[in-house]
């Protein structure tokens, strides 16, 4: 077997760190209040089909993970993804947007 080029294996791991993760439907929004101690996010954002909302609206949502949250602060504009569980709606992605 051959082994992968070190050299590769480090370019490909660092193009998986900058490659946004973000899909296509993703929902733009921007951000009302982070809440880093109980994993919870303001968002504002225009409609979201994908999650069944047909106006824009601000919201709590939670985060899967409050690491996510780390360098968001009101104001700034982001891209994520959310899906609905039993206790609400919960961010799986988010990234700041241009
Ligand atoms: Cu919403």
């Amino acid at each position: 077997m051959r082994m992968p080029h070190p050299l590769t294996t480090a370019a490909a791991l660092v193009l998986a760190l900058v490659t946004p993760v973000i899909a296509a439907d993703a929902i733009s929004g921007d951000v009302k209040k982070v809440d880093e101690a109980n994993a919870k996010i303001t968002l504002h954002h225009g409609p979201a089909k994908s999650l069944g909302m047909d106006e824009a609206m601000t919201m709590v949502y939670r985060v899967k993970d409050a690491a996510l949250l780390k360098g968001l602060k009101p104001g700034d504009k982001v891209k994520f993804e959310a899906q609905e569980d039993a206790s609400g709606y919960t961010v799986t992605k988010i990234e700041k947007g241009k």
